[in-house]
């Protein structure tokens, strides 16, 4: 898959590109990435790509015209991809869509810097905007940094078969069980004895209640949207009646 970044400040993308899982997929040629200067793309001899807002107000906005151009210059040599704008107004980023824009052949991703890009720019030349969060950055780029990272691990063989992407928290909708690794003991805690036992029955059955429940007690948000298998609903059941079994206790002291 192709990701192309268009922004005026490339080198940003240098470290990104360096390391860890993104570095073997560059290697591994599983992904082929670049980080283009909007202001190459520029005219004139100061190759100005901002300019002061029409209406007046402080800050400046990204111009259309150098933009335009390299996004069209993106999207010739990459057919088939879709042009993203980073943008606090955007869809909200989920692993859904990461999973979704995986699929595609390829991103071109729009960085905004100053108040942000021309109007005029998202209505004919972007496909989709999308927003990392409720909060304002000073550019898109860390923004399509987050984006191009949960989808390059989405793509198949981009993860080794050890950390493999269906295992992930909201693989299924719920959170990931608890991991542990050595010494069996840290500062007085213990590790959980099932995962010490090796039986892989056991094992998987804690671990799906560790994710279960750690849904429940940390984004139980999430169990709204989700359709629990009759094992995860039994493990809810176990515990509601933990639970009532205390209460009951409670109320008749009362
Ligand atoms: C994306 C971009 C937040 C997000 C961004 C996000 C700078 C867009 C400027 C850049 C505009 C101000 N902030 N939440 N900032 O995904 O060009 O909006």
């Amino acid at each position: 898959m192709y990701f192309t970044v268009l922004t005026i400040f490339p080198e940003m993308f240098d470290p990104f590109w360096n390391y860890g899982i993104i570095r073997r997929a560059i290697d591994q040629q599983k992904i082929i990435t670049s980080a283009v200067n909007i202001r190459d793309y520029a005219g004139g001899r100061h190759q100005v790509t901002d300019d002061r807002p029409y209406g007046g107000g402080s800050g400046m906005v990204m111009k259309p015209e150098p933009l335009a151009a390299a996004i069209r210059d993106a999207t010739g040599q990459q057919t088939g991809a879709k042009t993203v704008l980073l943008t606090p107004q955007g869809r909200m980023f989920n692993q859904a869509m990461a999973r979704e824009l995986a699929s595609l052949g390829g991103l071109i991703l729009v960085c905004g810097r100053y108040e942000g890009v021309d109007e005029r720019i998202c209505h004919d030349l972007i496909d989709y905007e999308i927003s990392i969060g409720d909060f304002v950055l000073t550019g898109g780029e860390l923004a399509a940094m987050v984006v191009i990272d949960a989808v390059a691990r989405q793509i198949p063989d981009v993860l080794g078969g050890e950390d493999a992407a269906e295992k992930d928290s909201f693989s299924d909708g719920l959170l990931e069980h608890a991991h542990y690794t050595r010494p069996e003991n840290f500062e007085g805690h213990k590790v959980p004895r099932v995962l010490l036992s090796g039986h892989h029955r056991e094992i998987e059955k804690w671990r799906m209640e560790s994710s279960v429940m750690r849904t429940l007690l940390k984004r139980p948000d999430l169990l709204q949207n989700i359709e629990l298998n009759t094992e995860q609903r039994e493990i809810l059941a176990k515990w509601r009646r933990a639970i009532e079994n205390i209460l009951d206790s409670q109320v008749s002291e009362i």
